[in-house]
């Protein structure tokens, strides 16, 4: 039986600073404008918010790449600003969470400027370097480099030095101890500040074989096994939860990348003393097969893989906790991409998916702007875009003559900046998220999607998702109650059971813009729909089989 903890009972907002409102007209989201809407979290009844990275940066990667972690990024405010922030957040009686960002820091790093001007200097030992001496460095790819090499050259020092991300952003080398204690002191003070966790990206890479083996897919045929996972990863997650961690009141989540489900354990099982959840890529990357964990290559999405992936992630995570999301700023909108973004069925998908987050076992991760159904903007032309990450993806197919217009096709469906976009709060121009053009166009559909509309609203997405949050809040079962998957061979429908002790639930999905039905396999009799995204209720003489109009969901309840 896990233990309560307020991490486990939480519902955790994901606020994109540079997207969530603007308060000096600037055209770029900061601390003062998450002030200014902190009453709006509030209400939607969340209590955790976790902020992507707020540091000093030249924004290769907007803010992943960290110049100084101990000032807030100029674009952002000062750290006067967050003190008030995290003053603020406290006074609501919510929590904060921050990114924290350690596998690499930003080539503007004074440790990197330092690193790279020869091989005796004190820092050059804090990154990873291949002496040219030794010929070219083994295959390593990076995932933003516009030449796609994680390898970049620096003539002072005659050595390459790695960078799985862009090249402004040289990976760490967690291999010496220095490094280490400089992250630990930068844990706590932010810690003694008083903040309440952290969000450890791209945690499993921290750790790699720095013997930098040829890569032999015959022997491992996941890519991960070279760049990530590395030998001393847990032990490196053990130190961290001893020397920090375990003296606050905070909660650990870990991004993951490429774990499989049997990983899973080994990171969150209490007793291992490493995280309190990881963050997988799993569920966000379900692709058209029925095959789990297999690598992403975009959509359309299996249900029957989807829900596969959830079940087996409930199971794997052990005496751990689980994290579930199906959105964040480095995936396309959940909508667009799990629901259905056409006028006819927006509002009604966007409530199903709602129903999904908030009654699976595990901390709900909710990305910003989804409570009103924010979907993909689909930008039609490269210039629109400002992520790097499709940025340096079209220089490289520009580069081998590739197609264009079928990459722009792909990623009007899966670039990271779909996400991105700023809040939509009132139909104003810019959305209310600022007074002059935004760094990033606002979605065209904000005349009816934004906040100020859905407030006024009943029935609108918004106010089910409060009432969707009461009623997570109001039922422990929800929270912790066993999950039991149901008819896993149906297409269409997604239902499950949530138990505990004498109480009952079964939620309803139907992930399809078309008719579908569920027999649960029990007498549904004394049953009770206790919420419907439908306005109108069709639970008159349900016995055995429900069913359900396009994307219908409910949640019923044993009496
Ligand atoms: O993402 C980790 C990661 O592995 C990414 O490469 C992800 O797969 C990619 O965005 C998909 O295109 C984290 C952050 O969430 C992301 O925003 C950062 O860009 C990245 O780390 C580097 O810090
Ligand atoms: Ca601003």
């Amino acid at each position: 039986e896990n233990k309560p903890a307020w991490w486990k009972e939480a519902i955790v907002y994901q606020i994109y600073p540079r997207s969530f409102q603007d308060s000096n007209e600037d055209g770029i989201g900061d601390l003062r404008g998450i002030i200014s809407r902190l009453d709006y979290v509030k209400s939607l009844g969340v209590n955790v918010i976790w902020l992507n990275p707020i540091c000093a940066s030249p924004n290769d990667d907007n803010g992943y790449d960290i110049s100084d972690y101990r000032q807030i990024m100029g674009d952002f405010g000062t750290m006067e600003d967050f003190d008030l922030l995290l003053k603020e957040i406290h006074a609501r009686n919510m929590r904060l969470v921050l990114d924290l960002v350690v596998n690499h820091s930003s080539d503007e790093h004074p440790w990197f400027r330092e690193a790279r001007t020869s091989r005796s200097n004190a820092y050059y030992s804090y990154y990873h370097w291949w002496p040219v001496e030794q010929g070219r460095p083994p295959l390593r790819l990076s995932f933003f480099d516009e030449k796609g090499d994680a390898w970049r050259y620096n003539p002072r020092t005659k050595s390459y030095y790695l960078h799985y991300f862009s090249r402004k952003q040289p990976d760490l080398n967690w291999e010496n101890p220095k490094v280490r204690q400089e992250m630990y002191a930068m844990m706590k003070f932010w810690l003694e500040k008083g903040i309440d966790g952290f969000r450890m990206d791209s945690i499993s890479y921290i750790s790699k074989d720095i013997d930098f083996p040829e890569i032999d897919q015959t022997q491992y045929p996941g890519i991960f096994e070279y760049y990530a996972q590395g030998p001393r990863l847990h032990e490196y997650l053990h130190e961290m939860n001893r020397t920090v961690w375990s003296k606050y009141d905070i909660m650990t989540v870990g991004e993951g990348s490429g774990e499989t489900a049997d990983q899973l354990a080994l990171f969150v099982e209490p007793d291992r003393e490493e995280l309190n959840m990881l963050y997988g890529f799993g569920p966000a990357q379900v692709r058209n097969t029925t095959k789990p964990d297999s690598p992403y290559t975009g959509i359309p999405y299996s249900l029957i893989a989807l829900k596969k992936m959830f079940t087996l992630w409930d199971q794997a995570v052990g005496k751990g906790w689980p994290s579930i999301y199906l959105g964040n700023h480095d995936q396309p909108r959940m909508l667009s991409r799990f629901g259905n973004d056409s006028a006819e069925y927006r509002e009604i998908s966007a409530k199903m998916l709602a129903t999904f987050l908030l009654t699976m076992r595990g901390t709900p991760y909710w990305y910003a702007g989804d409570e009103i159904g924010m979907s993909n903007i689909k930008f039609k032309c490269i210039e629109d875009y400002n992520d790097i990450n499709t940025k340096n993806l079209y220089k490289q197919i520009e580069e081998k003559g590739g197609n264009i217009s079928a990459f722009l096709e792909e990623q009007k469906q899966i670039a990271r900046d779909n996400a991105r976009t700023p809040f939509q709060w009132d139909k104003s121009l810019y959305a209310g998220f600022s007074a002059v053009k935004p760094w990033l166009k606002v979605n065209p559909d904000y005349g009816q999607v934004n906040v100020e509309v859905q407030e006024k609203a009943p029935l609108s997405v918004l106010n089910y998702f409060r009432k969707l949050v009461k009623i997570r809040q109001s039922y422990t079962t929800l929270i912790y109650g066993k999950y039991v998957l149901l008819d896993p061979a149906n297409k269409k429908v997604y239902a499950y059971l949530r138990e505990k002790e004498r109480e009952k639930f079964l939620i309803t999905l139907n992930f399809s813009p078309k008719t579908a039905y569920i027999t649960p396999g029990m007498d549904l009799r004394k049953a009770r729909m206790i919420l419907s995204n439908y306005e109108e209720r069709k639970e008159k003489n349900v016995c055995r089989r429900i069913k359900l109009r396009p994307y219908e969901a409910n949640i019923w309840k044993w009496e």
